[in-house]
Order: structure tokens, then sequence, then C-alpha cells
């Protein structure tokens, strides 16, 4: 029995390692190369690999930073050889993520309400319906809302992921006002006894409101149902976007308030590493990354477990 559990496990993280390889690429072999036969660790090293982190989408200032304190123990002499280096800037990773692990928790009692956010095509949809099937199976009463109004084939798209997973959905029609959608669906859900109610929204909207205005609104007209309801505001990212993800994180954040944050398509791009940045840059939690279209594939993020997929 925990023979075939450890398997499973090994299994788990040989498929994160081979869906990140695109992110290992460009980061630990470059590392690799760059420290491979070099008899002295010196400053010109040090410079090296300021510009391989960048080039991993790292980030400036953030790559600066790893680099300050891997350089500090350069030159206190405690790293004498090249894989002693290579750990050093692996460790500073590391702890830079390890800040912003943090798993979603459910309120003990009444519906956690969880609004998802992001610009148009990073997975918001997608990271739902997978977050609604996940839920379920965990036996959770859970209830999604098709919030993004804008588009009907927004609506269709969650209604697929609801029937896929079994679970009500909450709609209106295309055009109608997802502030109206919000309320009803949190009354649905204090009414039936959900655990959690996921409220989908629109990444663009072509009228006069501006989206972060109708966001605030979604946001304000929940707490008349359930007073310290959205309990998340979850943004999704798509990471191939490299450093544009770090901008919206901002902006998001800045509008209307970020509690969690969910990291898409990391599978296949070379720039994961942005994750590095955005958990250095922004002091918001990263509770999933998304590496494929399944089910499985969206994931707790778990910061050591990311490190040893990567390095
Ligand atoms: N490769 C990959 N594709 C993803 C991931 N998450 C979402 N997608 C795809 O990204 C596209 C846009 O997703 P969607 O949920 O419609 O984005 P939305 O506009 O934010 O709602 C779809 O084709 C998804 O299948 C991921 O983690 N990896
Ligand atoms: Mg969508």
């Amino acid at each position: 029995m925990t023979e075939i559990k450890e398997q499973e496990k090994k299994g788990f993280f040989s498929k994160l390692k081979s869906k990140l390889s695109g992110t290992s690429d460009t980061l630990t072999r470059k590392i690799d190369r760059a420290v491979l036969g070099k008899k002295t660790i010196d400053e010109d090293l040090i410079e090296e690999l300021e510009e391989v982190l960048i080039g991993a989408d790292i980030g400036v200032k953030t790559s600066y930073d790893i680099l300050e304190s891997v350089g500090d123990r350069v030159r206190r002499k405690e790293l004498g050889d090249a894989d002693a280096l290579k750990n050093a800037i692996k460790e500073e990773i590391q702890a830079i993520l390890h800040r912003e692990e943090s798993v979603f928790t459910f309120k003990p009692e009444g519906p956690t309400v969880m609004m998802v956010v992001g610009v148009n095509g990073v997975g918001k949809t997608t990271t739902i319906g997978k977050l609604a099937l996940r839920y379920k199976k965990e036996g959770k009463n859970v209830l999604i809302a098709a919030g993004d109004t804008f588009r009907a084939a927004a609506i269709e798209q969650l209604q697929i992921w609801a029937e896929r997973a079994g679970i009500d959905i909450v709609k209106h029609h295309d055009g109608a006002d997802p502030a109206a959608v919000a309320y009803d669906s949190i009354e649905a859900a204090k009414a039936r006894g959900a655990d959690l109610l996921i409220v989908d929204t629109a990444g663009r909207l072509h009228t006069k409101i501006n989206l972060m205005e109708e966001l605030k609104k979604i946001k304000r007209v929940m707490t008349k149902v359930i007073p310290d309801a959205p309990h998340e505001v979850l943004l999704v990212v798509d990471a191939t976007t490299g450093q544009n993800a770090i901008s919206q994180a901002k902006l998001f954040n800045e509008s209307v308030g970020l509690t969690g944050l969910a990291i898409t398509k990391l599978d296949g791009t070379p720039k994961g590493g942005v994750i590095i940045a955005i958990a250095d840059e922004l002091d918001i939690p990263i509770r999933y990354i998304g590496v494929g279209e399944g089910v499985e594939d969206l994931r707790d993020f778990n910061a050591a477990e990311f490190v040893e997929a990567i390095f």
C-alpha cells in the first residue's frame, strides 16, 4: 500500500519535472554551462550568472538579490566549487519561493467564496473547472458562477466544466450584469449551504466601464449577502507572458486586492523563472500552478517540489 503511494508520488514528481523542462533548460542547464569547469569562483562568474538568471525571466531585481547574497558567500570563501555555488543559488531561490507558499483554506463554516480574476486568455475558466472538479472529489459541495458575461462562449465553456464535474452553475444570459450574477450566486451558495462558491469574471470589456471598476462592484455586491466575502480573490497569470505577469499582478492587486495567485502554462515554457520574480516582488501567496490542460495539471504550489523539479 505505502509502496504504491510511494510510486505514485514518484510518478507525479517525474511528470512535474518533465512539464517544467522548458524552465530547467533555460535556467539550470545554463547555470551548469556557466559554472562547468570553472576553477575559480569569482566576480566574473557571478556576473555571467546574473545574465543567466535574467535570461530565465527571473527579473533584474530578483536576479540581483539572489546573486548578492551568493556573492557575499563567495567573498567569504564559503563556496569552494561549482556544485556549492549552484546549490547556493538553488537555496536562495527556494527561500524566495517558500515565502509565498501557502495553500488555499476553507472557512470553518458557511460558504467560502473565491472570485477569480485576470486578463483574457490566462486560464481563468479552465482553472475554475479544474478546481471545482478537484474540490468536489474531496467531498466539498461546490457551486460555480458564470460571471464572465462578456462573451456567450465564456458561459458555455464554464457550463461544460460544470456538467463534467456534475456541479451546479449560476448563470444569466450573455451581456447580463456580472454583479447581478455574483449576487444571485452568493445567495444560492448561502441558501444551499455550499462549501465553496467560485465566481468567474471577464478579462476584458468593450463598454465604457473599466474592468477594475466592475470587479470592485462585484466584490461590493457580495458583501451584501456575506459580509466578509469574497474570502479569496485569486489572480490567474500566464507564465508564458513573462514579466508582463508581474505588471498584471501589481495592477490587479492595487485595484481589487489579491489574496492568492495561480500561475498557469508553466508546461513547456522557458519563462517559468517568472514565478521566482513574482514571489520576490509581490507579497501575495502562490496557491496553484498550472502545468497543462488536464484536471490533474493544476497543483498546489509547493516551493521545495518546484525547485527540485527545475534543478
Ligand atoms: N498548456 C496549458 N494551457 C492552459 C493552462 N491553463 C489554461 N490553459 C489553456 O489556456 C487557454 C485559455 O484558457 P481560459 O480558461 O479560456 O482563459 P480565460 O480567458 O482566462 O478564462 C485554453 O486553451 C486553456 O486550455 C495550463 O496550465 N497549461
Ligand atoms: Mg474565461
